[in-house]
């Protein structure tokens, strides 16, 4: 018995909920939606995050520490080690596992590949199957949908949500304090992430550049906010580098006579607004360092790196 099931906590339920799945299947959506404040951000590409971010909802029955991790991919670089190992971090850590699927398609082999890690590092934490995005299929293929998803991993439970709807989600939450253990408050109430919001406006910047950038450019932007301070006028003042990995996406991202790098500024901008709850000037500078995820000096630096 460890000291803490010897106290009594009256049935105060608590502990880290880790939200598993490949890329894009709505994990950072769904972690805000909880949390009712954008502090993860998304983007309609795959990899938006790269690292884990804690979302922390404190109710009167329970304190539910959500684990928002990258979805694992096979990537053949450097930094996609990093991104892995933080899901397998979060994945070994967890009270419970929340393993989301894209019920809009059949599992594929990233998903069969979760499934196996999951199996492999987590085969005693319960584990839920959570079918997203099911606005957008017919009910008709549900059940079907869900056998097809089951069958990849021994889950205890599985329930069809929509992140971006209301219905499911309540559900949801009922069933994650169910199946919490009893505990502490390991938080404080008004406390809802680890993640210091000059980093949030690092994702939120780069999340903006994925969505307006051609496919070939956006994995290899890296954010790094170099100032993020409140000037006298109430105003908050954010200096950032985009950072690419060639000369040719450096001209990509500034676009014909800076067109592209002024939409970027102007959408970031009001995302970093919406966030902060602050109005903020926003500068943006583009910078080439060759072949950043594969340099491990760099990764090192940025935080990308756990050795
Ligand atoms: N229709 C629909 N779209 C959704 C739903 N949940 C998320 N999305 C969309 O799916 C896209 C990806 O969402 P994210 O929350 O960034 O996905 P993620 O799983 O965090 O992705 P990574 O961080 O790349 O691993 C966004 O465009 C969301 O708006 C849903 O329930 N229904
Ligand atoms: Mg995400």
């Amino acid at each position: 018995m460890t000291e803490l099931e010897e106290i009594d906590f009256e049935g105060y339920k608590s502990g880290y909920v880790a939200l598993l799945g490949k890329p894009n299947v709505g994990k950072s959506t769904l972690l805000n939606h909880y949390i009712g404040q954008k502090i993860a951000a998304v983007s309609i590409k795959p990899q938006t995050t790269r690292r884990r971010q804690l979302g922390i909802l404190t109710t009167e029955k329970a304190q539910i520490i959500f684990v928002d991790t990258p979805g694992m991919h096979a990537g053949a670089y450097k930094l996609s080690e990093f991104i892995n190992e933080e899901a397998r971090y979060a994945l070994m850590d967890a009270d419970l596992i929340l393993f989301i699927a894209d019920a809009s398609q059949m599992p594929d082999h990233e998903d069969r590949q979760l499934a196996r890690e999951v199996a492999e590092k987590a085969g005693r934490t319960t584990k839920l199957l959570v079918l997203n995005k099911s606005d957008l299929i017919d009910p008709a293929l549900a059940e079907q949908r869900a056998a097809a998803y089951a069958e990849l991993l021994d889950f205890d439970d599985h329930i069809f949500i929509s992140a971006i709807t209301p219905g499911g989600r309540e559900d949801l939450l009922e069933r994650i304090i169910e199946l919490l253990p009893e505990g502490p408050q390991y938080f404080p109430e008004g406390q809802i992430t680890n993640t210091y919001e000059r980093e949030i406006a690092e994702d939120l910047i780069r999340a903006v550049a994925l969505t307006f950038l051609r496919d070939e450019v956006p994995y290899g932007i890296f954010v790094r906010v170099d100032d993020y301070k409140m000037r006298k006028n109430d105003m908050l003042y954010v200096h950032a580098t985009l950072i690419v990995e060639r000369e040719s996406h450096k001209g990509i991202v500034i676009g014909k006579g800076g067109t592209m790098i002024k939409q970027i500024s102007t959408a970031a901008r009001q995302e970093i607004e919406d966030m902060s709850g602050k109005p903020v000037f926003l500068e943006l500078k583009v910078k080439v360092e060759k072949n950043w995820r594969n340099n491990p000096a760099f990764l090192s630096r940025h935080g990308l790196s756990h050795d």
